[in-house]
């Protein structure tokens, strides 16, 4: 679903629409149109307190139910009344560049935070790449191990609040990192790929706990990272 571009068809429609708005401001307004989308806070597969010690509790909560609920906010606010309210968010992250500003932001923000909330679980569960996967991760990075120091280093080299991805490209594996909350599904990321685990490090994610040690939060979040899932989506990609 969310990784998965809808359509083709809807691609175009998105591009003819965008065309017909500028880069900065508001979106024209139209009639709403019975197909507009309402986003909504998805829950968390897991409780607020349950990524603990790696992830404590209240920086899990106010992440969730603040910062992800304000992105969401804010992106019905400025796709309200508008054609382009009734287009797929991946349809939209892929042209954004021809969409406001707040748009790109908390349609990004909002991308980017249920993908991350899935990506993690419980530090008791343990799990693993797939086999199928480590194999990728051998082959781009030479090993597991060589594979995290590398994130590591784009997630600690993103200079001010930003993320980290691995992404799944037509030539296999790379890493990449992007301001904001830009992902490589955007037409304006540097590099584009379709992403199987990310990384937030925004301060907001880690400040509580770890305060201004960036490192120190990359180092122990592995220990929350739900290989199971990123397995699914690179065996999916
Ligand atoms: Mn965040």
């Amino acid at each position: 679903m969310i990784n998965k571009f809808s359509s083709l068809s809807s691609l175009l429609i998105a591009l003819v629409l965008s065309a017909c708005s500028g880069t900065t401001g508001s979106l024209p307004q139209s009639s709403p149109g019975a197909n507009a989308i309402t986003y909504t806070l998805p829950a968390l597969p897991y409780s607020h307190a349950a990524l603990e010690p790696v992830i404590d509790e209240k920086t899990m909560f106010i992440h969730h139910t603040k910062h992800h609920q304000a992105y969401i906010d804010n992106l019905n606010k400025a796709l309200k009344d508008t054609p382009q309210a009734a287009l797929p968010l991946n349809t939209i992250l892929a042209s954004v560049s021809s969409f406001p500003p707040a748009v790109r932001n908390n349609g990004g923000g909002h991308w980017n935070h249920s993908f991350f909330w899935k990506i993690m679980t419980p530090p008791q569960r343990a799990t693993a790449p797939s086999p199928k996967l480590l194999e990728a991760i051998n082959a781009s990075f030479g090993s597991l191990d060589a594979f995290k120091e590398k994130f590591n280093a784009a997630a600690t080299g993103r200079f001010g609040s930003g993320w980290a991805w691995l992404i799944n490209t037509p030539t296999g594996l790379e890493i990449s990192s992007t301001p904001n909350q830009d992902n490589p599904l955007m037409d304006v990321a540097e590099v584009k790929g379709t992403p199987i685990l990310a990384v937030d490090v925004w301060e907001h994610a880690y400040y509580l706990k770890y305060q201004n040690k960036r490192a120190d939060y990359l180092k122990e979040w592995w220990k929350v990272v739900n290989w199971d899932e990123v397995s699914k989506l690179y065996e999916g990609a």
